[in-house]
């Protein structure tokens, strides 16, 4: 993100553009002209949406119930490695390769993350891809998918809920997608998404602990498939929620996203996003490196090391310090100051 791009940011934020956000504050005249565009836009609930969201909630909360009376240890630890495998086809796939092309990968690793990333069922990996350049093309303003400034719900899972705001789609269209249409794994994959995404999400993770150590498949669905869905699910929207909130901005203070040690811990290397909307390029998503709460760069070093990752990209030390120096906030690593570092 360039500095120039920054301050659209901020001033998209001070024209309070969509509806939720003007019927919290007194309208200012000043500001009429600029919402004229979205004066009509109106939420569109998709309420099928809304059902499957209710219904992934509660009994998520039964499915953790059961996790602590009911299951084996063996489905707990289970549910885990699909949640962990399912989240790093995410972070290390949709995200860090697909989206930002941070790196490289041979097609063997391409396919598991492929695979990894239809058992997150978060949309294949075009559409995840195609939101997600949205975002930092569009960052907070109505084409950005899940702006924040329309509140936490909005950008948590109320954006999963609505129809998209029509900008989204207008100047979603100036994204290019090319590289995506020239990969035949994503290609397979958004073709055949309706087929494996069910099996990978759903069936195999719940028919694996009955088939193999005799769980009761009523415990397998609730822990193995729908709770562990739902948290990787939350734990993926807390990037877009409260990394956009709550933390420090060391990189640049003109922007949303901030560091949220807490969001980086859950997922997986993902809440330094201060950093990551600066330079989105950086294969680490982050200045710090795996044993900074970011194993997805641990995951990413150990297949560059076999030689299935490669050309990792990322951002000399010198360039982070200057740009922090002069747009950040001095809160790079804890509180010291920069000129200290
Ligand atoms: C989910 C996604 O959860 C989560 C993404 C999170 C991203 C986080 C990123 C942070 C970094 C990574 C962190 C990892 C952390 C890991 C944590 C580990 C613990 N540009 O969408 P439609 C056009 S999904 C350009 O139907 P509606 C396009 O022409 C959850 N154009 O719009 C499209 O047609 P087509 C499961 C765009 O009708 C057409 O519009 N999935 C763009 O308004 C229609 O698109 C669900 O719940 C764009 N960006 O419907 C499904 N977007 O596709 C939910 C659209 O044919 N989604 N167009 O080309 C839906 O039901 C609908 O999308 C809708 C909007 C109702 C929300
Ligand atoms: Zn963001
Ligand atoms: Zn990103």
């Amino acid at each position: 993100l360039t500095e120039a791009e920054g301050s659209v940011v901020y001033q998209s934020k001070s024209q309070k553009p969509t509806s939720v956000a003007r019927s919290r504050s007194a309208p200012h005249k000043e500001h009429d002209e600029a919402e004229q565009p979205t004066k009509q836009y109106k939420w569109d609930i998709r309420w099928r949406n809304v059902i499957a969201f209710l219904y992934l909630h509660i009994f998520t909360l039964y499915g953790i119930y059961l996790t602590f009376t009911a299951a084996k240890y063996q489905t707990v630890i289970w549910a885990y490695a699909v949640l962990s495998a399912a989240a790093v086809g995410v972070t290390a796939g949709a995200h860090r390769l697909w989206c930002h092309r941070s790196y490289k990968a041979k097609w063997p690793l391409r396919l598991l993350l492929c695979i990894f990333q239809t058992a997150a069922f978060q949309n294949h990996i075009y559409e995840w891809v195609r939101d997600h350049r949205a975002h930092h093309k569009f960052t907070d303003t109505d084409a950005d998918p899940h702006n924040s400034t329309r509140g936490f719900f909005f950008c948590h899972i109320g954006w999963l809920m609505v129809r998209k705001h029509p900008d989204v789609k207008i100047r979603g269209k100036s994204i290019d997608m090319s590289d995506l249409d020239a990969d035949p794994i994503v290609v397979w994959q958004r073709r055949t998404y309706l087929i494996t995404m069910p099996l990978l999400c759903f069936v195999l993770p719940a028919w694996v602990p009955v088939h193999f150590w005799n769980e009761d498949p009523w415990v397998s669905w609730y822990v193995a498939a729908i709770m562990r869905y739902t948290l990787l699910l939350n734990g993926t929207w807390l990037v877009n929620s409260a990394a956009h909130m709550w933390g420090n901005k060391p990189f640049d203070t003109s922007i949303s996203a901030v560091e949220n040690f807490s969001v980086a811990a859950i997922g997986y290397g993902e809440g330094w996003h201060n950093y990551h909307h600066v330079f989105p390029w950086d294969y680490k998503a982050a200045e710090l490196g795996t044993y900074r709460a970011n194993l997805t760069t641990g995951f990413i070093d150990f297949f560059s090391r076999i030689g299935w990752a490669y050309d990792l990209k990322t951002v000399s030390l010198e360039m982070i310090r200057r740009r922090a120096a002069r747009t950040g906030d001095g809160s790079r690593h804890g509180d010291a100051p920069v000129e200290e570092l």
